[in-house]
């Protein structure tokens, strides 16, 4: 058969909203895009252990220390099942993690800024994982298959990291005076880097066309950014306090909040390697890496053991 012809199949099978599996036929360039977003959807997931992970030692309570602890928890879990969806497309998790560890491949933003405060555990919660449920909601919907199954489970477990976070903050808005400016504190400096996390604007965007033909994107980064800010401009105001946007004001005529333009020379540096923590979280993934070689040369080895009795029986 033709390439025009499986491509034309291929496109006929995306738009019949049939999904894409692993021994389908698919144009390289999906199969590439696909490794791209989903591998750094996996790194966001393991970087993204780090900032949270600052604050287990010093959760204020029993309850605080084991949500958090939960949460970091399903945080791993994510990473693994979206670098095993990544491998049906023929990259191994050995390259993938290569190219985390050696800072070629990009992880989300987000994790590149410091937790300062506890507060700042609920702010996550609330603002990064509000934010990254939007996104992910839609990509239980994306067009290949060991994706879209992979977020399903994903983002179940996505919205009990944002409630806590939310109910955390709560919590911090009833309390003392220091409470209070605390929580304040931590939303005014999660608030744009959240922002960010849906990419660069439509305009700017590299891969939203392509990807949307696809239907790997179902929504733009625009689209996105909109309903967060919608949402979390609402629910600003149970928590009685402010995000930190003079320019955030609902437009009656469109339906949807106006809000401030993004500082995207921030966004770019942070992307390119330069935001206030990416040399530490590289740092401290490349440290675990080294520090778990003998977990895995004893695996390999208890295999290569298993192995050698099977094919002696
Ligand atoms: N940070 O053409 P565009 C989580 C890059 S973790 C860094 O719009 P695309 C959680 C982009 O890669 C949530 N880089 O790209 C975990 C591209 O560069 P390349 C993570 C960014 O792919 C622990 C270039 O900019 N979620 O939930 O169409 C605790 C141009 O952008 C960023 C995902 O990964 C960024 N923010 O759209 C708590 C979701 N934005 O690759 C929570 C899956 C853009 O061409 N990913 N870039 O060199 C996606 O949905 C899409 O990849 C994005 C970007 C919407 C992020």
């Amino acid at each position: 058969m033709q390439v025009q012809d499986l491509e034309k199949i291929f496109q006929d099978k995306i738009d019949a909203e049939i999904k894409i599996e692993p021994k389908d036929w698919m144009p390289e360039a999906y199969r590439k895009t696909n490794i791209r977003q989903i591998s750094q959807h996996a790194h966001s997931e393991v970087v993204g252990m780090l900032p949270e992970g600052n604050w287990i030692s010093r959760a204020p309570s029993l309850k605080r220390k084991a949500i958090l602890i939960a949460k970091v928890q399903d945080e791993a879990g994510h990473g693994l099942y979206l670098y095993s969806a990544a491998e049906t497309l023929g990259s191994s998790r050995d390259e993938m993690i290569a190219d985390l560890l050696s800072g070629k491949a990009k992880y989300s933003s987000i994790f590149n800024y410091p937790t300062l405060t506890w507060a700042d555990m609920g702010a996550i919660g609330w603002l990064v994982d509000g934010a990254a449920i939007l996104n992910q909601v839609m990509l239980c919907r994306t067009s290949y298959g060991p994706y879209a199954r992979a977020m399903v489970r994903i983002c179940k477990e996505e919205s009990f990291h944002q409630r806590q976070g939310f109910e955390s903050l709560l919590v911090l808005s009833k309390g003392t005076t220091e409470q209070k400016a605390m929580c304040q504190d931590a939303i005014n400096r999660w608030w744009w880097p959240s922002l960010m996390m849906f990419g660069p604007k439509d305009s700017e965007s590299t891969n939203s066309d392509q990807s949307m033909k696809w239907k790997i994107k179902r929504k733009t980064n625009d689209e996105l950014r909109q309903q967060f800010v919608d949402m979390a401009a609402m629910q600003v105001k149970v928590l009685g306090m402010t995000l930190p946007d003079p320019d955030l004001k609902w437009n009656e005529e469109r339906k949807h909040y106006d809000f401030g333009e993004i500082n995207w020379e921030e966004f770019w540096n942070v992307v390119k390697g330069n935001g206030p923590c990416n040399k530490q979280r590289l740092a401290a993934r490349n440290k675990a890496h080294d520090d778990g070689a003998w977990v895995r040369e004893a695996a390999m080895a208890y295999q290569a053991k298993k192995e050698k009795k099977r094919n002696a029986a």
